[in-house]
């Protein structure tokens, strides 16, 4: 059984949100088009509290960008973004949420931060989805979103550590790029991990 994982297609990531992915919001109609095909359908939504640690603004004196040592993990200081609420943590408007058949929230502990939409960045916290997806016996998951370098990366590589048979939809996806290069690396750490990477073209085609 197939289904189609949306990552993180909300506000905040999107052109004008506080952690702008670049042409974020181009991928909305893909998502939607993605969706009307999966029998099975869910989405991750980064939920952060106000004081969450992975804000810049909750660490004095670093600024976006840095990385610091967060209980033991690599934490990249990001600008406050998808709080729990608020606009910026809501979906894209044009996302057809009646599509989505299971919402998974991540990033909710303020000490740990939560890339994966299967646990916390320390690994210790599910956030269910796994479960979810083995009740409704999925063994193969298609995975697209934002943000290709982080959310989007860290979801399948766990997705193949868990077992599925993964894919990623490249043309569904947009990154970061903090450093010019990181998608690209992504997506070849992605593919050496074991995730196929293909067009939403050939998923069209292999679906006909
Ligand atoms: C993400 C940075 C911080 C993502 C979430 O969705 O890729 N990136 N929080
Ligand atoms: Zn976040």
């Amino acid at each position: 059984m197939k289904a189609l994982l949306l990552v993180d297609l909300q506000n905040d990531f999107m052109p004008g949100g506080a952690l702008p992915v670049v042409d974020g919001d181009s991928i909305i109609p893909l998502a939607n088009w993605l969706a009307s095909k999966f029998p099975v359908v869910a989405a991750t939504q980064d939920w952060h509290p106000q004081n969450h640690q992975s804000f810049a603004m909750n660490n004095p004196g670093r600024l976006v960008g840095d990385v610091i040592n967060l209980n033991g993990c690599q934490q990249v200081m990001w600008p406050a973004h998808c709080v729990q609420g608020k606009h910026g943590a809501d979906f894209h408007p044009d996302l057809k949420c009646d599509q989505l058949h299971m919402i998974f929230k991540k990033g909710i502990n303020p000490e740990v931060d939560s890339y994966s939409g299967f646990f916390d960045n320390n690994r210790r916290h599910p956030t269910g989805l796994a479960e979810w997806l083995k009740k409704k016996n999925i063994n193969q998951l298609y995975i697209c979103g934002l943000a290709t370098d982080y959310c989007v990366k860290y979801t399948a590589l766990d997705a193949v550590a868990l077992g599925f048979k993964t894919w990623l939809i490249e043309d569904a996806c947009r990154g970061v790029d903090l450093q010019a290069g990181d998608s690209a690396r992504a997506i070849q750490e992605m593919h050496n991990a074991g995730v196929s990477i293909i067009s939403s073209r050939e998923l069209q085609v292999s679906m006909a």
